[in-house]
Formats: structure tokens, C-alpha cells, sequence
């Protein structure tokens, strides 16, 4: 036993100097293996342990468990002292040059119908209207005939409808949202009235020129309560120009119209004058060197509207507006071609497009370019 305890002790002091010596985890990891490991030669020696007799066992076990805790402990601290030392050297090899200039450009800019938007939610907020959604892929229920375009009206034709096929016949067809209009008729089954809402959001016609695109943006507004009039609508929309604009010698032009779901219904053109190849807005559009540009269509929300969207009309009045977002935008921005808006081109969104820190808020401006 003696002999063992001796040859124990050598091949101790031989495995304290390897893993002292070890440069790498992976030495380290093979010393362990060569100990400690399943026939490492400290487990093999704590095996002999059951061929004893117990006196020598209890002579021997102490003294084989003292060379374990030994050997563990030497490799457990290399470990600590291996791991500090290569952590140090991957954050001397990861340091970030703090003192490089930033590039010059942003790389990524806000679309300026984003940025329109986030204009008109906030100017909106402000005179006490919440923002409502409804869906681009509509029935044709909710975008035609709850707005009183039942199947056979006209003013059906003027919308350019792009259908689904082989979906359900008549009101259960599905289409790609015409307007804005359909989140009235939603709205006001969710809520009832009194409502009084904003609904931004993509629509689609199949149409396209300079003023025209195939998915363009409205912003559609509603409000319904007891005694609303139209001179509740021109106040709104005046008012909401002046602040979109930020510009108090707006002229708005009330022209009469007709829209199957308003009755009266007036289409909503704003004065501009030409500076260059820009259409600046303000001024009278009779003016010498002015002109109209229209901006959406609006009116009382018609009686048979109300009723089928479950409003009592005579309880209950309405006004409605639904405005071309990407035509306020141009007209607010100075472009001049509706098409770019949708090409991506890196070029056009660098040149018109908003950094993310020009937050429309009422009291820096809601068009404030840093
Ligand atoms: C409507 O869509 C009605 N829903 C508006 C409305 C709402 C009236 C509530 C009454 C009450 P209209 O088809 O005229 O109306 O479109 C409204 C505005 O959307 C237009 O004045 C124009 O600014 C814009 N617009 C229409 N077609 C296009 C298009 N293809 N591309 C870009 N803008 C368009």
C-alpha cells in the first residue's frame, strides 16, 4: 500500500506541473480526462478502494480523496486563470474605434405619405378624432351597397374595381377597397354614435397617370352626433387645412357634388398659385395667377347610410369627408408626378423623404424638416 501511495504521490506532482503548464482550455481539458476522467488514474485508484481490507481503507481512502481535491482544485483555478485570460484577448481584439466620423448620409428615410399620415393622425387627435382601420380586402357589402350603391347604381362603374374572382356573388364578392368609405360603415356598427373618427389608409383602383395610381391613400373622416351640420364640416375642414398647411390665407372651395352616400354632397378644392414648376398652396383660386386643385369629396352623411350601419337618423346627423393623402402630400411638398411616390428609386426618397426625428407634433410644427 505504501508503494501505491508513493507512486500516487509522483503521479501527483507530475499532473500539478502539466496543469500548471497548460497554455490552452483544451491541455487543460486533457489533464482533467487523464485524472479525474472515467479511467483517469485518481479513479482508478479510488477502485482499488473496494479490494481492501477496512483498515487499509481507512488508511488509503483519505489520502486518495486528498490527491483528488488537490488535482480538482488546480485545474479548477488554470480554468478561471485560462477563461480571464482569453476573454482579455477577445476584447483587445473586439474594440470599436469610438473616435470614426458617423457617415454623412442617413441611410433610410419616412416616406413622405407616412409622414402625411402621422400629419394628419396628429392634427386630427387634437380636434378630438381617434384613428380608425377596416380592411384593403373588403366584401362588396361594406364598399358599395351599405354606402348606397346597391348592384346596379352607376357611380359603381366610376371606381375601376379591381374584383376577386370566384368569390361569393353580389354582396359577399370581394374586392380590393375602392375608398376609405367602408370604415364609416364599420366604425359606426362597432360603436354606434355618437363617432367621431379618422380612418388613414391604402386604396386601390385601376387607374393611372400623373394624379392617378392604381393604390393610392385617403384619409376618410366621420362624424356623427345630434345637430351636426355642414357648417361643422367646413370648420373642420378649414381648420384642419390651416394647421396641414401651416398657413392661415387658405381659400377652401365648396363645390356641389354628388356622392351616393352624402346628401348634400360638396367636393373640397383648395386655391394655389404656380411658383416655378411648384404648385404653392394659399391665396384665392379666382386670383390672377391662381387656379383650384381638388382635394377629396365630402358631405352630410346620407340618411340611408346612417340607417344601414344601424344609426337612427333622426336622432342622429352626420358629416363625412374623404381626401386624396398623396395629393395633399404633393401639393404640400411640391412634387409633381404621383407615380415616384411608388418606384422605391433611392434618389427620390433621399430628396423628399423625412428623418425619423421630424416628429409632427402640433407644437414644433406638424411639418417641421429638421
Ligand atoms: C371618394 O372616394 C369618396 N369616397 C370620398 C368621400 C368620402 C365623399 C366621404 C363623401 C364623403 P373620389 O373618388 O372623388 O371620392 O376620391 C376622393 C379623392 O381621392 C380625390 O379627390 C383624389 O384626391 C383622390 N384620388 C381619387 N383617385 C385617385 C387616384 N387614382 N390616385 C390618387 N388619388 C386619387
Amino acid at each position: 500500500m505504501g508503494k501505491t501511495m508513493t507512486e500516487m504521490t509522483s503521479q501527483q506532482d507530475a499532473a500539478l506541473t502539466a496543469i500548471s503548464s497548460a497554455a490552452t482550455l483544451e491541455a487543460l481539458d486533457e489533464q482533467r480526462v487523464a485524472a479525474l476522467g472515467k479511467k483517469g488514474w485518481v479513479s482508478l485508484a479510488l477502485k482499488t478502494l473496494g479490494g481492501m481490507s477496512p483498515d487499509e481503507r481507512a488508511e488509503a481512502a483519505p489520502a486518495i480523496q486528498a490527491v483528488r481535491a488537490k488535482v480538482a482544485d488546480a485545474i479548477a483555478a488554470k480554468k478561471d486563470e485560462l477563461e480571464a485570460a482569453e476573454l482579455e484577448a477577445q476584447l483587445a481584439s473586439e474594440t470599436v474605434d469610438l473616435t470614426l466620423p458617423a457617415p454623412d448620409t442617413a441611410s433610410g428615410s419616412v416616406h413622405p405619405v407616412s409622414q402625411v399620415m402621422d400629419e394628419l393622425a396628429e392634427i386630427f387627435a387634437d380636434l378630438g378624432f381617434a384613428v380608425a382601420t377596416g380592411p384593403e380586402i373588403e366584401d362588396d357589402w361594406h364598399n358599395f351597397t351599405a354606402l348606397n350603391m346597391d348592384e346596379s347604381h352607376p357611380a359603381r362603374a366610376m371606381h375601376d374595381t379591381f374584383y376577386f374572382p370566384d368569390t361569393a356573388p353580389n354582396e359577399g364578392r370581394m374586392l380590393l377597397r375602392t375608398h376609405t368609405s367602408p370604415v364609416q360603415i364599420r366604425s359606426m356598427k362597432e360603436q354606434g354614435a355618437p363617432i367621431r373618427i379618422i380612418a388613414p389608409g391604402r386604396v386601390y383602383r385601376s387607374d393611372s397617370d400623373a394624379t392617378h395610381t392604381p393604390m393610392f391613400h385617403q384619409v376618410e373622416g366621420l362624424v356623427v352626433d345630434r345637430g351636426i351640420h355642414l357648417g361643422h364640416l367646413k370648420w373642420t375642414l378649414e381648420t384642419f387645412f390651416k394647421a396641414f398647411f401651416e398657413r392661415e390665407d387658405i381659400t377652401l372651395r365648396l363645390r356641389p357634388s354628388y356622392f351616393p352616400f352624402t346628401e348634400p354632397s360638396v367636393e373640397v378644392d383648395v386655391g394655389y398659385s404656380n411658383e416655378g414648376d411648384r404648385r404653392v398652396v394659399g391665396g384665392h383660386g379666382d386670383a390672377e395667377g391662381h387656379d383650384w386643385m381638388e382635394l377629396g369629396g365630402s358631405g352630410m352623411v346620407n340618411r340611408r347610410v346612417l340607417e344601414m350601419a344601424g344609426v337612427g337618423p333622426d336622432e342622429y346627423q352626420g358629416f363625412a369627408f374623404g381626401l386624396g393623402i398623396d395629393r395633399i402630400a404633393m401639393l404640400k411638398y411640391g412634387m409633381n408626378d404621383l407615380r415616384a411616390f411608388f418606384d422605391g428609386d433611392p434618389r427620390w426618397l433621399a430628396h423628399y423623404g423625412f428623418s425619423p426625428f421630424d416628429q409632427p407634433t402640433l407644437s414644433a410644427g406638424v411639418g417641421a424638416k429638421a
